[in-house]
């Protein structure tokens, strides 16, 4: 069906009388028939295996993609329907934060240039809960995110395939939904069935791990849909081309995101080995050629190790082609002549178990980092060894964001003034955004409407969620990502402390009236994460009802932030709050979201704000901190963080935690994070992300961003130089790079 087609059927629908749900699916059945076939049948394509994909509410972004989201618009309105009614629809949320994000992120930008890329992943009945925050803290509601129906995908009942665990045997049936653009691509999830135990599979995403049983069904996940996906194009490829598997990556190539897909490299060998009996060998240099991967983070917690004894419980067979892989890259490595030291640092299996990522490492024909720091801190540090000896594998690819969900989606208002200024060019090739860059100046006064106008929308928005007023003259701080110590939302909670100690005894002056927004779910069983936001609500609480500062200093934390409200706030802020502890933040994304959206970046030399600050200049950006090789010696010499409680407006804010300022309820919260900087907390050092190293600088860099607000034009003209030199973080040139680099599609 084409455009013309689907807007006479709109036009026909009857909506007399019916609810937002029925609307809502027959619409989305109607543009459903838009799907036209795949990028390609025949040539070569990407597989995209990924645990998690964030997709978010697909209603408007799908008929933007289809072109007919204005027009939508009018007819409804015709029909006395206002279409923002559909913002009720919940967002699929089938994943947690950046990692999940940019795999939607790339099927958009890969659809919209007409690439053969497809997804794989889980179809999980709950995505990441639903999080409200009562009395202050973080309760965990599961989201039942399918309650509006599922109009954007389709059962493929005949191509349902058994998986076999040693237990269990379950069904994988496929849900295909389309991924419109230049050409629709698919995103095939896989959901587990047979028996209620099967369905556990792809109940929720993440299930707790603290407990063996946590751990098998996570490890029963990872195997399920990795195995689903490759049988499949492992089959498709015999139906074509017959049992010639040497071709198999001529046509084929598969993408691992994150070591969450890497079972997907054993299972490949174990059909080849053992069911139509290629030589162990040819198997693993034809898996040497299908496979890359992507590393999405250095914290050491986050890399997984599978025991030798789980596997062999529920996949004995998986557990003796691991082995057989060890043993065959330790011949390997002695043959390369590497030391003893050498070998153990790479090797597959060790006392830990089998490591995920030294198997991906080994195995793919492409080993990438998601900046360029990050891909040096990969080649410096955690694969050290392995870039010593395969120096070709690594590369980078920064990442990058779809500019379709994240500017002309999200922010209509700045997308018509780009359009008015510069021509709709960039709509088709965003390399042409950066025409604006000689006309920061001349538009000025209309950015400033165009961020007055979303202030207000997201003002309205969290007034009505939140019931936190915000007047429309304030200056917008954001700080929205998942909640780790390493981001460091505490350091930012600590600098408002300041700041308002400072409002209250008169030593800062000028202030502009300002708010400082948050959102972010913490892991269910993260306690220090869920202090931090006990920690924030109980400042908000007390900031926001100081009469003697409410008009100067606000705080909010919205509740269950997710790609929705993502796409309000981006577009509505002023600042974007970058703080991680330099070295540990891969990339982010959301740093590039909101430059896209012309937020000015307060924040470290990590991950891509490096290259954020060198494209749009520094002058343009407010950078602080210490930087990596200030880290280093830091961790080399001795960090000592009592000293910088000497200073008093620190020790102010840090001893509130436990000196009856607040109150976290009698859970322990503050004063695990009071002992986790002062006395240091799990097997870390004091202070372990530099929250008290970086402070003082923070604190002044919030206050020198303030105060050049005061210069409105000036100010507009910084945040505009980061719309215009943006292009760069389109994940449409991102794909670009995969497509050429690494998948030859
Ligand atoms: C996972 C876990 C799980 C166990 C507890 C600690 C922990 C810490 C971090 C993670 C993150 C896993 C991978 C991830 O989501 N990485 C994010 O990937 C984004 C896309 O490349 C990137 O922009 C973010 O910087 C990176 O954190």
């Amino acid at each position: 069906m084409d455009k013309n087609s689907f807007l006479q059927e709109l036009k026909k629908l009857d909506t007399a009388g019916k609810d937002v749900k029925t609307l809502y699916n027959e619409i989305s059945v109607l543009a459903m028939k838009c799907a036209d076939g795949g990028c390609t049948a025949e040539k070569r394509s990407a597989y995209y295996l990924s645990m998690e994909f964030l997709i978010g509410r697909s209603f408007f972004n799908n008929l933007m993609e289809l072109g007919v989201l204005e027009e939508t618009r009018a007819i409804l309105g015709e029909k006395g329907l206002d279409i923002n009614v559909f913002e009720e629809i919940e967002d699929a949320a089938l994943g947690n934060g950046g990692l999940g994000r940019l795999a939607a992120c790339f099927l958009d930008s890969a659809a919209g240039l007409g690439l053969p890329l497809y997804g794989y992943g889980i179809r999980y009945k709950y995505g990441l809960f639903k999080q409200a925050i009562k009395g202050g803290f973080q309760v965990e509601l599961p989201d039942d995110w399918q309650r509006f129906g599922d109009p954007w995908s389709i059962r493929r009942e005949e191509e349902k395939r058994v998986i076999k665990f040693a237990d269990m045997q379950v069904y994988a049936v496929p849900y295909d939904t389309p991924v419109f653009g230049k050409c629709t691509n698919v995103l095939r999830l896989w959901q587990a069935e047979g028996s209620a135990e099967a369905e556990k599979i792809s109940e929720y995403l993440y299930p707790a791990d603290d407990t063996l049983e946590g751990k098998l069904l996570r490890l029963r996940q990872e195997y399920f849909f990795s195995a689903a996906s490759v049988n499949e194009l492992l089959e498709k490829h015999i139906r074509k081309y017959g049992k010639s598997f040497d071709f198999f990556p001529d046509f084929n190539v598969i993408q691992l995101n994150d070591t969450h897909p890497v079972l997907a490299v054993a299972e490949f060998i174990r059909i080849l080995a053992s069911e139509y009996k290629v030589p162990f060998v040819d198997a693993l240099n034809i898996a040497k050629k299908t496979f890359a991967y992507t590393n999405h983070t250095v914290l050491p917690e986050a890399l997984e190790y599978w025991s030798d004894e789980m596997l062999r419980s529920i996949l004995p067979e998986i557990s003796n082609v691991l082995l057989k892989i060890h043993l065959h890259q330790r011949g390997e490595l002695e043959a390369l002549g590497c030391t003893k030291e050498e070998i153990s640092e790479m090797s597959i299996y060790s006392s830990r178990g089998y490591s995920m990522a030294n198997l991906a490492v080994y195995v793919g024909k492409a080993v990438n980092g998601v900046a360029a720091l990050h891909t040096e801190i990969l080649k410096r540090d955690l694969f050290k060894t392995a870039y010593k000896y395969y120096p070709e594998k690594f590369q980078n690819k920064t990442n990058g964001i779809t500019q379709r969900r994240w500017l002309m989606l999200c922010n209509a208002e700045l997308s018509a003034l780009i359009d008015k200024t510069i021509g709709t060019n960039w709509r088709e090739n965003i390399a042409c955004l950066s025409d604006l860059k000689g006309k920061t100046e001349s538009i000025a006064d209309g950015f400033i409407k165009v961020k007055q106008c979303k202030k207000k929308q997201l003002f309205d928005y969290i007034r009505s969620r939140e019931g936190v007023d915000i007047p429309e003259h304030f200056l917008v701080y954001a700080q929205v990502k998942r909640l780790h110590e390493y981001k460091r939302q505490l350091m930012t909670a600590f600098a408002i402390l300041e700041i308002y100690n400072g409002l209250k005894d008169g030593s800062i002056q000028n202030f502009n009236p300002s708010v400082f927004i948050f959102g972010a779910k913490s892991a269910p069983a993260y306690r220090r994460a869920k202090g931090v936001i006990k920690f924030i609500n109980e400042i908000a609480a007390k900031v926001n009802s100081d009469p003697q500062t409410c008009g100067l200093l606000k705080v909010v934390f919205v509740q269950n932030y997710n790609v929705s409200y993502a796409e309000k706030i981006v577009s509505g802020s002023d600042v974007s709050l970058q703080v991680s502890t330099a070295g540990l933040e891969a990339s982010g994304t959301g740093n590039m979201k909101f430059m896209m959206n012309g937020s000015v970046t307060c924040g470290t030399m990590d991950g891509a704000n490096i290259e954020i600050v060198e494209l749009a200049g520094k002058e343009n950006n407010y950078i602080f901190g210490a930087q990596v090789d200030e880290i280093e010696r830091l961790k080399a010499e001795g960090y000592d963080p009592n000293k910088y409680l000497e200073n008093a407006a620190h020790s102010r804010a840090v001893n509130s935690l436990t000196d009856g300022t607040f109150s976290d309820g009698d859970t322990g919260y503050f004063k695990e994070l009071y002992d986790s900087l002062i006395y240091g907390a799990s097997w870390h050092k004091p202070d372990n992300y530099f929250v008290l190293y970086d402070l003082q600088s923070y604190v002044e860099t919030l206050i020198r961003i303030n105060r050049d607000y005061s210069d409105g034009k000036a100010f507009a003209i910084k945040q505009l130089a980061n719309t215009a030199n943006s292009a760069y973080f389109s994940s449409d040139r991102t794909i670009k790079e995969y497509a050429r680099d690494i998948w030859n599609i």
